[in-house]
C-alpha cells in the first residue's frame, strides 16, 4: 500500500496524539488489516534487574498484564534512569518460549537430556527423598551447592542449615576474587560492587584489558562517558584495540601475560623521578622503602623488552600519571581470573593508586560508605555445624568463604577424604563458567543425585535428574539489596507480573525443600513478604516507600574521601596501606610482586583470549530473542596479517584446536588490525550444547570448551585461564 507522506505524517500525529484525540481516529486509520496497537493503562512497576550482576533498578510499564517496556529507575544509583540493552532485553527472556516451564525428572541416561513432565509435589518429595538418603549414608557434606545470582541466599542458607559448608560461586575464582583479596592485603577494605570507582573525576584513567562498553555495567559506562567528554586522558593495556581504546590517549598493546612487568617499570619511573605523591605515601603507607629497593632494577627498557611496549611510551604514560596525581584511576578490573599471578597482578594495580595517592581521594577511589543495616538472616535458628573439613576451597590460604568452584569439582570427582554425591546447581551455567570441562563430566558421573535449579534450560539441564524451574526476576520477590555506592542504600524486587507457567520463586523452592527434608525452621515466615516487612521494620525502614519507588538512598551514609586532617586505620596487620604485604609475607608467599615471563606460543599456535560482549552477560543472555536479533552467535578476531597468511577472508568459518587436541565449533572470522599477531580473541559465553534451546543450541564457538588447561593462583586459589594457545582450522 502507497501512503502519500503527507497522510503518513497525519498518521503519526495522531498515533501519538492518541491519548489526546481518543482511541477511534487510531483505530480507523490502522483498520485497515493492520494489527491494532494494544490500549489500555499502563502502571509503572519498580523492581531491580537480574540480567547481569549490576542490578539496576528497573521501572516496568505493564498494560494488561504484560510487561510492554522495562527502563531505568532515575532513583537508583546503578542505572540513573537507563538501563543497558540486556536490561532493555529482559523482556526476551520474559516471554522466551523455550523457558523452563515446569518441573522435569529425568527419563534416560544422565546427560541424554530426556525428561518428563513431574508435578512440584512429585520432584520435590523425590529430591527430599534422595537428600536424605545421601545425608543418611554419606553424611551431610556430601550434599554440596553451586550457585549465582540472587538465589544463593536460600540455597547456601538450605545448605548450611542440612549441616553442610561445600558450597561454591564462581564469583570468586572465575571472576573477582583475587581483586578483593589484593585490594584487602593492600587496603584492609575489597573494592566492592559496584566497584568504589570515583571514575567521573578522574583525570587519567588506566584500564588493563577493562573492556568498558563491551563489558557493559550501566552506572559505570555513564560516568566513563562522563570523565572521557570532561577531557579525561585514557591508557588502554590491552592486546586487543577494544572499543574502550577508540578513546584513548595511548593504546599499549602489551604481549599478553606480562603486565606485571609493566606495573613494575611504572613504580620504577615514579619513584625514580619523583612523581610518586610523597606525602601521602609517608603519611598512610607501609614499606616504602623496601619498594623502592625492589624496583630499582625495573626499567622501562626491561619491561619493554617482556611486553613489547616501546621503553619511551612507559615513561611517557608514567609521567601523564604522575603529573595528574591524585586523580588518577588505575582501574583493577572485574574478571581478574586470567594468570597464575592473579593477586600479585591486582597487587600491583592497588600499589600504583596508593604511590599516585588515587586512594581515598577525588577521582580515584572513594571510601566505603558507612552501613546502618545490620544483617539480618532468613532465620535466627543456629546452623548444626559440620564434623568434616570443608572440600569448597581447596589448600589455598585466602580463598573466600565464597569457596573455589573449580576445587568442589575436583573435590567431586576425586571421592577423598570423603565423598560428595549430591550436587545442587543453582543459577549457574557450571558446564560453561568452570573450566576443565572434561573433569566437570567425570565428577557429574559419581554423583547419585543432581538438581538443577533454572530459568532456561541451559547446559547444566542436560545432566540433570530433577529440574525445578525458578520463575524470572521480573516474576518475584527477592532478598532486599543493599546497595554500597557512594552512599548505601536499599533496594526491592518485587514480581510486575505474575509467574508464567508451572514455575516458582527461589525462596518458595528452597522453602518447600526444607519443609520435607524436617527443617522448616529454618524458614519461618509464611510469605516472602512477611519476611521483607520484618526486615524493613528492623532496619526502621518503610516498607510501603521502598515498594512504591523501588530504592531508598540516604546520603548521609556517604564518607567519599580522606580526612586529611585525620589518620585513619586502614585494617591491615599495620593499619596502613600495605605496599610491603605483612601477610603475604607471613603466609610465605612474595610480600612484593615478582615477575615470572609467560610461557609464549609456538609457531603457528595463538593464545587464547575471551571477553565480553556488550548485549550479552556470560551464556544466560544467548538463547534471548531480543538480544539474539543483535548478536546471534560470536565471531573470533583474527590479526589481518595472521588471516592473510592462511589464506582466510571475512565470514569465512573455522575451528580451532587447543594443544590438547579439542576442537571447537565452526566459528565467523573478523579479520582486523585491531589484534596482536599472538593471540585470538573471542566473546564467552556462546555455544550451548543444551538442544532445548533453538538460538542459543552449537552457536558460534565456547572459548571454555577450549580452555582444558588453567593455572591456579596459589594465593587464594584463583583460576588463570589465559593459559591455552589454539590453532586455526579451516572449517572441514
Ligand atoms: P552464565 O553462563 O550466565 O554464568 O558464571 P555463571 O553465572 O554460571 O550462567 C548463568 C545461569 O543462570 C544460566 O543457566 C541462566 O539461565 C541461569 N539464570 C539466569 N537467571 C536466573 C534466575 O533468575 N534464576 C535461576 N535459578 N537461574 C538463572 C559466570 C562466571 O563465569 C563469571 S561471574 C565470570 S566473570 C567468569 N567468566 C568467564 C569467561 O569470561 N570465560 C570463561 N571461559 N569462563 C568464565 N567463567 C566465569
Ligand atoms: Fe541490567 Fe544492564 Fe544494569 Fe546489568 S548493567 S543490571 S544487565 S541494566
Amino acid at each position: 500500500m502507497e501512503i502519500s507522506r503527507r497522510a503518513f505524517l497525519k498518521l503519526g500525529i495522531m498515533a501519538g496524539g492518541a491519548a489526546a484525540l481518543g482511541e477511534e481516529p487510531v483505530k480507523k486509520a490502522f483498520s485497515m488489516g493492520r494489527r491494532l496497537p494494544s490500549v489500555g493503562p499502563v502502571e509503572e512497576i519498580p523492581t531491580v534487574c537480574e540480567m547481569c550482576f549490576w542490578r539496576c533498578g528497573v521501572i516496568a510499564k505493564v498494560r494488561n498484564g504484560r510487561v510492554i517496556k522495562l527502563d531505568g529507575n532515575p532513583l537508583h544509583p546503578n542505572s540513573r534512569g537507563k538501563l543497558c540493552a540486556r536490561g532493555h532485553g529482559g523482556i526476551g527472556l520474559l516471554y522466551d518460549p523455550d523457558r523452563l516451564k515446569t518441573p522435569l525428572i529425568r527419563v534416560g541416561e544422565r546427560g541424554e537430556g530426556r525428561f518428563r513432565k513431574a508435578s512440584w509435589d512429585e520432584a520435590l518429595d523425590l529430591v527430599a527423598e534422595k537428600l536424605l538418603k545421601i545425608k543418611e549414608t554419606y553424611g551431610p557434606e556430601a550434599i554440596s551447592l553451586f550457585t549465582h545470582g540472587s538465589i544463593s541466599t536460600y540455597f547456601i542458607h538450605l545448605l548450611k542449615a542440612l549441616g553442610s559448608p561445600n558450597f561454591a560461586l564462581p564469583s570468586f575464582a572465575l571472576c573477582v576474587g583475587a581483586r578483593e583479596v589484593a585490594f584487602n592485603l593492600t587496603f584492609g577494605a575489597g573494592v566492592g560492587n559496584p566497584e568504589r570507582v570515583d571514575l567521573k573525576n578522574s583525570k587519567v584513567i588506566v584500564f588493563f584489558g577493562y573492556h568498558v562498553g563491551e563489558n557493559a555495567h550501566n552506572s559505570l559506562c555513564q560516568e566513563f562517558a562522563e570523565a572521557i567528554s570532561k577531557g579525561a586522558k585514557l591508557i588502554v593495556v590491552d592486546p586487543r584495540f577494544s572499543t574502550a581504546a577508540g578513546k584513548a590517549s595511548y593504546w599499549l598493546p602489551i604481549k599478553p601475560g606480562t603486565d606485571i612487568a609493566l606495573m613494575l617499570a611504572w613504580m620504577h619511573v615514579l619513584i625514580k623521578e619523583n612523581l610518586y605523591d610523597r606525602p601521602y605515601v609517608e603519611k598512610y603507607t607501609y614499606g616504602f622503602e623496601e619498594l623502592r629497593r625492589h624496583v630499582e632494577p625495573y626499567t622501562p627498557e626491561w619491561a619493554s623488552r617482556e611486553t613489547d611496549i616501546p621503553a619511551d611510551l612507559i615513561r611517557e604514560t608514567a609521567r601523564l600519571m604522575g603529573r595528574f596525581k591524585p586523580s588518577v584511576l588505575l582501574h583493577p578490573g572485574r574478571h581478574t581470573a586470567w594468570y597464575g599471578d592473579n593477586t600479585q597482578r591486582i597487587r600491583c594495580i592497588a600499589i600504583l593508586n596508593a604511590l599516585l595517592g588515587s586512594y581515598g581521594r577525588e577521582g580515584g577511589f572513594y571510601l566505603p560508605p558507612k552501613n546502618p543495616f545490620p544483617p539480618y538472616p532468613l532465620s535466627r535458628k543456629k546452623y548444626p555445624g559440620h564434623e568434616r573439613p570443608a572440600l569448597n576451597k581447596g589448600p589455598y590460604p585466602l580463598a573466600s568463604k565464597k569457596g573455589v568452584v573449580p576445587e568442589l569439582v575436583k573435590a567431586t570427582l576425586k571421592g577423598e577424604p570423603y565423598p560428595i554425591k549430591a550436587w545442587f546447581v543453582t543459577g549457574t551455567n557450571l558446564i560453561k563458567s568452570c573450566p576443565d570441562r572434561p573433569t566437570t563430566l567425570e565428577a557429574i558421573k559419581k554423583l547419585d543425585l543432581l538438581v538443577v535449579v533454572d530459568v532456561m534450560p541451559f547446559d547444566p539441564v542436560m545432566f540433570a535428574d530433577v529440574v525445578l524451574p525458578e520463575c524470572t526476576y521480573l516474576e518475584r520477590y527477592d532478598d532486599l539489596f543493599v546497595v554500597k555506592e557512594r552512599y548505601t542504600g536499599v533496594a526491592l524486587r518485587q514480581p510486575v507480573v505474575k509467574p508464567m507457567y508451572e514455575t516458582r520463586p527461589g525462596w518458595w523452592i528452597a522453602k518447600e525443600l526444607a519443609k520435607r527434608l524436617g527443617l522448616e525452621e529454618y524458614f519461618p515466615w509464611k510469605d516472602f513478604e512477611d519476611y521483607l516487612k520484618a526486615k524493613c521494620a528492623h532496619w526502621g525502614i518503610s516498607y510501603d516507600e521502598l515498594k512504591k519507588k523501588g530504592f531508598l538512598g540516604f546520603p548521609e551514609t556517604a564518607r567519599l574521601y580522606l580526612n586529611e586532617k585525620s589518620l585513619p586505620k586502614f585494617r591491615t596487620p599495620t593499619g596502613k596501606i600495605e605496599l610491603y604485604s605483612t601477610k603475604l609475607e607471613k603466609l610465605g608467599f612474595d610480600p612484593l610482586p615478582r615477575y615470572k615471563a609467560p610461557e609464549s606460543p609456538p609457531e603457528g599456535w595463538f593464545r587464547l583470549l575471551y571477553g565480553r560482549a556488550s548485549v550479552h552477560t556470560f551464556s544466560r543472555t544467548t538463547n534471548n530473542p531480543k538480544l539474539c536479533d543483535l548478536m546471534p552467535e560470536n565471531v573470533v578476531w583474527i590479526n589481518v596479517e595472521v588471516a592473510k597468511k592462511l589464506g582466510l577472508r571475512a565470514g569465512d568459518y573455522v575451528v580451532l584446536e587447543n594443544q590438547d587436541g579439542v576442537k571447537s565449533h565452526r566459528i565467523k572470522v573478523k579479520i582486523t588490525a585491531r589484534i596482536r599477531k599472538d593471540c585470538v580473541y573471542l566473546p564467552h559465553g556462546f555455544c550451548s550444547i543444551s538442544p532445548m534451546l533453538r538460538r542459543a543450541y552449537m552457536k558460534g564457538a565456547s572459548d571454555e570448551k577450549l580452555i582444558t588447561k588453567y593455572e591456579v593462583d596459589p594465593i587464594c586459589g584463583s583460576a588463570g585461564m589465559r593459559v591455552n594457545f589454539v590453532k586455526i582450522l579451516r572449517e572441514g
